[in-house]
């Protein structure tokens, strides 16, 4: 079997289960096959026609993981991980996608996700103590618990500019990528977005089209991935660790072992000692260039140092001066918006047949039938990339109309920012769960790992409630207000809250600004939840 992607499979009718997940991207995969592993009966309901969420969606060229593949896999299984093969030290969308269909195919997950189908709203009924859920397909279900497995970037977003469906050429979305792919060879392509797909997106581009022009409004740190195949004996010998590497990188904050971070503070460090972490890091690549010393992500002068020395490394490979004052990020600290890892992004506007915009200093105004216009110029195109990110964290979980006890909708207690206990529920929608939801590690860890923390605990949690007669568990209002108050205190003592993120919500005009995910690391939380969990779930209401 190669595990290219498989239809979905006939599911039977039913109309009651034990638990409904939404999506069947790693978090719905794994959360299936541990409920079923519990014997309860499971739906899970999935907008695309295939497994894989984020790497179903995000087809765009050059789309790859930003974490190692080594790390970026289940840790669940030795037989999953000794079976798998990864090729590359960064995994690139197609071969992460067939990892997906792998397990999907090994687990036999299809028989119980239901593709091509997008939940729709989701109540609450107090007097039966279960979930209506319903899709655009029609589907009216009822189940004990309701499990969003929906992603924190799911929700893919292109800007109300004026004129957008004036235009006559082609438009696309990096996050709702055409599967069959783009051939933009001879083509004058427009990119807007300098987020991590418009600068994995536009060397490859560039490849093709005749003419790019990528309109950039803010100037982002970005750093070479260091991308490179993976030797056979460096992937036979992560097979013999793989399942104490997870445990390891469970204690780390990142939920990464392939850096270590150097906990000494900058002030307490020579500046040679500084400059060779610093650049021994950046060679490394990836996100180890964040853990060069203590204090990096929690004092302005501390990670002024990294900043210059990142604007330095990037200046050096621009030829052109004027594109170097528009490519250099000077507005905010290094690693608050997410650090991207590049392969060629820089060096493409070497080319003379590319260019850049800056679009802070010259908004876009509308798109125009042809082109683009900012500045009061137009820039003709015949195909736009919008690679203009998502309404993270919260759009895909406030897509679904979610209504809990005394008719209480999600959205409207979210209106001010998202409140959860631990990222797991919210008080008022008894047995409603997130996995990796805001208030928890989520986006600032490796994924994976914190899917796996919160699905394990999930599981353990459902099983300890049917087994023991309980029918529903609730966060607290307390404990809720508490954890919010705690989240964000832990995000004031970092530089975060200073950059205009979607961790912040700032790229969505009228989200609450409100810095979402915990800072605190994976182990920290970790601690957290085992400790609730082994108080009989404290913070949590628990009825019978
Ligand atoms: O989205 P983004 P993304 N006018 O929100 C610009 C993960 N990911 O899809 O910065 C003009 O980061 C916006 O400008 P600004 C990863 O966690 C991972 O690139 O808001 N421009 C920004 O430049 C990543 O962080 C991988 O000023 C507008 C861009 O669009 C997250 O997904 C790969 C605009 C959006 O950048 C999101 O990345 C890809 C407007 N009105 C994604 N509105 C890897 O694993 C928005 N922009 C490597």
């Amino acid at each position: 079997m190669t595990h290219e992607e498989s239809p979905g499979s006939q599911i039977n009718g039913a109309s009651r289960f034990d638990a409904v997940i939404v999506g069947a991207g790693f978090a719905g995969m794994y959360m299936l096959h541990r409920l079923r592993a519990l014997g309860l009966s499971v739906r899970v309901f999935e907008t695309g026609d295939g497994v894989g969420g984020t790497w179903y969606w995000n087809r765009y060229p050059g789309a790859r993981c930003d974490v190692e593949s080594l790390e970026y896999q289940y840790g669940f299984s030795d037989d999953i991980q000794r079976e798998w093969d990864w090729t590359e030290r960064y995994a690139a969308q197609p071969e992460i996608l067939r990892y997906q269909n792998y397990v999907a195919d090994k687990l036999d997950l299809r028989k119980d996700i239901q593709f091509s189908t997008r939940v729709t709203s989701a109540d609450y009924d107090a007097r039966s103590g279960e979930w209506t859920v319903e899709t655009d397909r029609g589907d009216h279900v009822q189940t004990r618990f309701c499990i969003m497995a929906t992603g924190c970037l799911s929700a893919a977003r292109i800007p109300d500019f004026p004129g957008v469906r004036d235009f006559e050429g082609e438009t696309y979305h990096t996050g709702a990528w055409p599967h069959e792919g783009v051939d933009f060879t001879g083509k004058r392509v427009g990119v807007i977005g300098t987020g991590s797909s418009g600068i994995q997106s536009t060397p490859i581009i560039a490849e093709q089209a005749s003419h790019l022009t990528v309109f950039q409004r803010t100037a982002n740190f970005t750093l070479p991935a260091g991308n490179r195949p993976l030797s056979p004996e460096e992937v036979r010998k992560s097979k013999e660790t793989l399942l104490a590497d997870r445990e390891h990188a469970r204690q780390t904050p990142g939920g990464l072992i392939c850096f270590e971070y150097n906990e000494a503070l900058a002030e307490e460090m020579t500046p040679e000692a500084r400059e060779k972490e610093l650049s021994d890091r950046w060679t490394q690549g990836g996100f180890a260039f964040l853990g060069s010393y203590g204090d990096i992500m929690a004092t302005p002068e501390a990670n002024d140092i990294a900043a210059d020395f990142a604007r330095a490394q990037m200046r050096a490979v621009i030829k052109d001066p004027a594109i170097v004052d528009i490519l250099l990020p000077d507005d905010h600290p290094v690693g608050v918006k997410r650090l991207c890892l590049d392969t060629h992004y820089l060096e493409t506007f070497n080319l003379p047949h590319v260019d850049i915009v800056d679009v802070r200093a010259a908004p876009i105004e509308r798109i125009s039938r042809s082109g683009i216009v900012s500045g009061g110029r137009e820039y003709e195109v015949d195909a736009i990339v919008f690679a203009t990110g998502f309404d993270a964290m919260t759009g895909a979980i406030l897509g679904v109309d979610i209504t809990g006890r005394d008719g209480m909708k999600l959205r409207d207690k979210w209106a001010a920012g998202p409140r959860t206990y631990l990222g797991l529920g919210s008080a008022g929608f008894p047995n409603l769960f997130f996995i990796t939801g805001p208030g928890s590690p989520s986006v600032l860890s490796n994924m994976i790992v914190s899917i796996e923390q919160h699905v394990d605990w999930i599981t353990d949690c459902l099983s300890r409630l049917t087994s023991g007669n309980i029918r529903s568990i609730e966060a607290t209002p307390d404990a809720e207000d508490q954890w919010v108050a705690h989240v964000n205190e832990l995000a004031g003592e970092t530089l975060y809250p200073q950059a205009n993120s979607w961790y912040m919500g700032a790229n969505i005009p009228g989200k609450p600004r409100v810095f979402m995910p915990y800072t605190g690391g994976v182990d920290v939380y970790g601690q957290k939840l085992d400790e609730v969990a082994q108080a009989d779930y404290e913070g949590f209401r628990l009825g019978a």
